[in-house]
């Protein structure tokens, strides 16, 4: 297990190969205590007053909207500490993919399957990037795509608040000569990890953590989930019998190689053009990669965060040319754009 102390000088090189060999990284103390507890409260505040609006509302996922109007949201993305291991992970220049989320109680149920066996007792384990169709760039020595996560409390034995994950299993085992295949045989082994090798990050309030896309993963569940969920529950993954002191809080973004950032967005333009067309009358601010698209073409951002991300040099990544013209085309079916 790799713990970095962020009060430490310079690890750069220890903070790539560490990535390397087990595709995550834990930075401890990346936030004080103070701090936390202020975003804690900005966050828990957000969500009563969605509830005070809709009580309808299945109060565990805020829009790219509502992630800005957390007056502290930002700054996690451009901590020092933050932005400096994602260099040596990733490049001085990388890309912020602009899906930002804040997520309440939210842990993922669906059972694991290897071969379609069932695996006993494994919940919610998955590789962010399971759900994107084959890119061969998936399958490159240099794919780097992360997801970046800030936790608002412990990792605790009995409510869970942090992530498990399956070390090393974002790596191709060998490399046959099909793409697709070596991906497949990726996914498989990790799956297999999630049985013989996994491993529960110590997350501490304050700590970040960065994992690849391809890392095999999951929420740490509360003891008893299933003993306390209810069906509305189930259906959501969104746990509502969680003690307030205890409420799972995580802040996530995206960031990548630049080279890779483009043809994610477009698979997001398709994967929103898919959710606008399957939701018939259902309200739009809810499709997640709808809302994170418009929120890409809007870039309504704060302008201390824009200075900051110049500050250090880094970019967002966008869509040009005729994939912004189509990403555009997808959201005027909208007519509040
Ligand atoms: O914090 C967690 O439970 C992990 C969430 C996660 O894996 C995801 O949003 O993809
Ligand atoms: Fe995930």
């Amino acid at each position: 297990m790799t713990r970095i102390d962020s009060s430490s000088e310079s690890k750069d090189e220890k903070i790539s190969t560490e990535f390397s060999k087990n595709g995550f990284i834990l930075l401890k103390n990346v936030f004080s205590e103070e701090h936390c507890d202020q975003l804690r409260t900005q966050i828990l505040n957000k969500f009563d007053e969605l509830k005070a609006i809709d009580p309808q509302q299945i109060d565990h996922r805020l829009t790219q909207a509502q992630v800005f109007s957390i007056p502290n949201f930002w700054e996690f993305l451009v901590h020092e500490k933050v932005v400096q291991a994602l260099k040596s992970i990733l490049e001085p220049k990388y890309s912020l993919i602009p899906n930002f989320s804040v997520q309440k109680n939210k842990f993922g149920l669906s059972p694991v399957s290897v071969a379609k066996i069932p695996i006993p007792n494994r919940y919610g384990w998955h590789v962010d990037s399971g759900a994107e169709p084959f890119d061969p760039d998936h399958v490159a020595p240099d794919y780097q795509f992360v997801k970046c996560g800030l936790y608002l409390q412990d990792n605790d034995p009995e409510f869970g608040g942090g992530i498990d994950v399956v070390p090393g299993s974002h790596k191709l085992l060998f490399r046959t000569g099909v793409d697709r295949l070596d991906g497949k045989i990726r996914l498989f082994k990790g799956k297999l990890g999630v049985f013989f090798y996994n491993k529960t990050v110590p997350i501490k309030k304050g700590d970040v953590v960065i994992f690849h896309s391809f890392l095999m993963h999951a929420a740490t569940h509360p003891k008893d989930i299933f003993k306390n969920m209810t069906e509305l529950d189930e259906k959501t993954a969104h746990y509502s019998s969680m003690p307030l002191q205890k409420t799972k809080l995580t802040l996530y973004f995206d960031a990548c190689r630049s080279r890779f950032a483009s043809p994610f967005l477009k698979v997001s333009v398709d994967r929103a053009r898919k959710e606008l067309n399957s939701n018939g009358s259902g309200a739009r601010e809810k499709l997640a990669y709808y809302d994170q698209l418009r929120f890409l073409l809007e870039q309504c951002y704060p302008v201390e965060f824009l200075e900051r991300v110049k500050k250090h040099g880094i970019q967002f990544a966008r869509l040009e040319g005729p994939d912004l013209e189509e990403a555009k085309r997808v959201c005027q079916k909208d007519s509040t754009l």
